[in-house]
């Protein structure tokens, strides 16, 4: 079996999405996922350029591919880079699973429980509406919820200015007083509502400052989250163990992550409780497996990102894994179904399901997705890109 065309597949139907199609000399193809929010152009040039390289080659021999396309580029690494491979990877992942007659998930040591614990976001202007939406989530059948005020960084967010041209992002001005004096309130607000036993958690994004971020995990360690997310922006690596040393709060970070290197030093030193990588930003499923199983003796379990831009394929991917490993935590849910989403379904067809809080893969052989490159057409890419944050005396600030 060889190799014979690498097609890449860049849309917006709904938001931007960038996909791969890898096709064979047997009429057996593979699908996958390369949408890196904000930078899709540039993964589409890497992918185009990375899978040059696979043309004539054996799509079977996963491992290899993934160590050939790593090592062939020299200057491994990076999101983009780390996103290309991983497009390509699950393509031939979803190749030997066609070519077995089983669900990825089969491939990587089979079902390890009966579905995927997800969770959902709530969102509200006050602790007030944050219940609300809590409560929603839980009479759909979440068993966990992120709770956050008006998004990330809640009233810490004061200003915004408008973009240079139409078309380009805006700037939002971050002061954190605010957002550091409303979030331990509204955990308790939500504990004497909600009782001790809920399962909640909350996502900083990386906006603090090392010792703010400490603060915080201090302030919130009596309400017990299921885990305290990116509570640094991964540039202050040096300053996880003042955190955890502040804290019994559980944490979580990784979704910039892009292979195991980033992982390491976190891993052996026990800083975390969750690892946020997914296969679509570290290089495939090849890549998180290995990461996941680096995790598993230390006891810190997986929580792949999940957000609207990690896109229906990417999702699939995560869920085949973590349906396989033994060391799952959960998994950020975004609903492909519902109805904003029905241009993208024209393209993708079913995204995978959901049901009581719990999310499964498809039964179809391989990641058990598709792509309709007619209908991918009618929806052509948008430009668009990741907003920016600036501090009140417009200092850029991270996010
Ligand atoms: O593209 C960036 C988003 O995926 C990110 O801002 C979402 O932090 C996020 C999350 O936890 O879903
Ligand atoms: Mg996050």
């Amino acid at each position: 079996m060889k190799i014979t065309e690498v097609r890449v597949i860049l849309t917006c139907p709904t938001r931007n999405h960038l996909f791969v199609k890898v096709n064979t000399d047997q009429g057996v193809h593979g699908v996958g996922e390369g949408t890196l929010n904000g930078s899709e152009p540039i993964v589409a040039a890497a992918i185009q350029h990375a899978g040059e390289l696979l043309i004539g080659k054996d799509p079977l021999r996963t491992e290899d591919l993934w160590q050939l396309i790593y090592n062939w580029s020299f200057w491994r690494g990076g999101a983009i880079y780390m996103t290309a491979l991983a497009a390509l990877d699950m393509a031939l992942w979803d190749i030997k699973g066609k070519v077995a007659n089983l669900p990825v998930y089969q491939l990587l040591g089979g079902r390890s429980r009966e579905g995927i614990l997800t969770y959902g976001h709530a969102d509200g202007g006050s602790k007030e509406e944050v219940l609300e939406g809590v409560l929603a989530f839980q009479e759909r059948g979440y068993k966990v919820v992120r709770a956050q005020i008006r998004g990330y960084g809640g009233h810490g967010n004061i200003g915004h200015e408008a973009p240079l041209r139409p078309g380009l992002p805006g700037t939002t001005i971050w002061h954190p007083p605010k957002y550091l004096a409303e979030t331990p309130p509204l955990f308790e607000f939500l504990r004497a509502k909600l009782g001790m036993e809920a399962e909640l958690l909350h996502d900083i994004h990386g906006m603090l400052t090392p010792i703010e971020a400490a603060w915080l995990a201090k302030q919130l360690e009596p309400y017990r989250l299921f885990f305290l997310e990116d509570i640094l922006p991964i540039e202050h690596f040096e300053s996880f163990r003042m955190v955890r040393d502040a804290s019994k709060t559980s944490l979580a970070i990784g979704e910039l992550f892009t292979g195991r290197w980033d992982c390491l030093r976190l891993f052996q030193e026990q800083l975390i409780d969750f690892i946020r990588i997914k296969p679509i930003h570290v290089g495939g499923i090849t890549e998180a497996r290995k990461i996941l199983t680096m995790a598993e003796p230390y006891g810190i379990r997986s929580a792949c990102h999940g957000a609207a831009d990690v896109g229906p394929i990417g999702q699939a991917a995560s869920l085949h894994l973590q349906l396989a490993i033994p060391n799952f935590g959960i998994q950020e849910w975004h609903d492909f179904h519902s109805p904003e989403y029905a241009p993208l379904r024209e393209v993708i067809g079913q995204p995978c399901a959901w049901a009581g809080g719990y999310a499964q893969p498809h039964e179809a052989p391989g990641l058990g997705m598709d792509i309709d490159e007619k209908a991918a057409a009618r929806y052509p890419y948008q430009k668009a890109w990741m907003p920016l944050i600036r501090r009140p005396d417009g200092t850029v600030h991270h996010f």
